[in-house]
């Protein structure tokens, strides 16, 4: 393991926690923005682990080595860069996603008493786009997670840098988290959002798009049947962020078959130990820490 952290808050940290009134928008609504929790200091690393890691240079590797998104110098510079799994192999975007911070806003926000990691995405958009096919297409991550058994798994989005709507910002389809058969939501690569939007309206959908606007430092926390994408980056800069996806105490493995009767598997599976009965144990804790307890 690369490094590990203390579990413990600040009073400073705990006063930054989301109140009973901010657990009730998040269910309400699948989303809330937190107050400015990280610190300066732990994203200017992480953005040094990033250009480490896109100079591919490496602290440790996943269990396995495809099935996952993972992008590569050959694929070029100027695209979107989708890499899944860095904690695994860069020492600085590691401890950033381990922030007990982090697992203790999912904590409040799930009512859990335990926040695990699941995975995590680093996500680089270059600047200046002009066609818009940096977009990142609207989709629920619980459609790409079948074979866990929680609806109350939760992402952590972390720009690296203030991000605002001009400069590719996540965005929330407000509320999509209660829509009712979004179970295929699996869109992230197609970069049309106008389209994909008037097709939810055309099936009567209250479409209600928010930016996630955020300063360096704030955390955007979605539910894993919120709807969101992510807009164009516009803007002059790149835009560089990490996904921290997280499970809740109680997600465990589950067997699941698509409409077609195949079986449905997920790369999760395949980075942890086995229970007695074969299944994948999700709360090993050599691939998916305890972020927060
Ligand atoms: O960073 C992005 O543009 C997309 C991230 C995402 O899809 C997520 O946070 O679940």
């Amino acid at each position: 393991m690369l490094d590990t952290l203390s579990r413990d808050l600040t009073k400073e940290q705990i006063s930054l926690l989301p109140t009973e009134e901010d657990i009730c928008f998040y269910e309400e609504h699948g989303w809330y923005i937190s107050q400015k929790v990280i610190p300066d200091e732990i994203i200017d690393e992480a953005i040094f682990g990033s250009e480490r890691f896109y100079n591919s240079e490496k602290d440790g590797e996943p269990p396995i080595n495809d099935g996952f998104s993972n992008w590569k110098p050959e694929d070029g510079y100027d695209v979107v860069r989708n890499n899944e799994l860095v904690s695994w192999q860069n020492r600085q975007l590691r401890k950033l996603t381990l922030q007990p911070i982090i697992g203790a806003i999912a904590a409040r926000l799930t009512r859990s008493n335990q926040i695990r990691l699941l995975d995590d995405q680093l996500v680089y958009k270059p600047p200046q786009d002009k066609s818009g096919k940096s977009a990142v297409g609207w989709h629920a991550d619980k459609a790409y997670w079948s074979t866990c058994s929680s609806n109350k798994l939760i992402t952590a989005w972390i720009p690296f840098h203030d991000c605002d709507e001009l400069r590719g910002p996540l965005a929330i389809l407000d509320k999509s988290h209660k829509w009712l058969g979004i179970e295929d939501t699996r869109f992230f690569n197609n970069y049309k959002l106008e389209e994909m939007e008037e097709k939810f309206r055309l099936a009567g959908r209250q479409v209600v798009k928010i930016p996630m606007e955020l300063k360096k430092g704030q955390v955007s926390f979605h539910n894993c049947w919120t709807i969101h994408g992510s807009l164009p980056n516009y803007s002059n800069l790149f835009r560089l962020a990490l996904a921290v996806h997280l499970q809740d105490s109680d997600n465990h493995y589950q067997a699941f078959w698509n409409k077609k009767g195949q079986p449905i598997h997920i790369i999760d599976e395949k980075l942890c130990r086995k229970l007695p009965n074969g299944d994948p144990d999700f709360s090993d804790p050599a691939a998916f820490p305890i972020i927060w307890s």
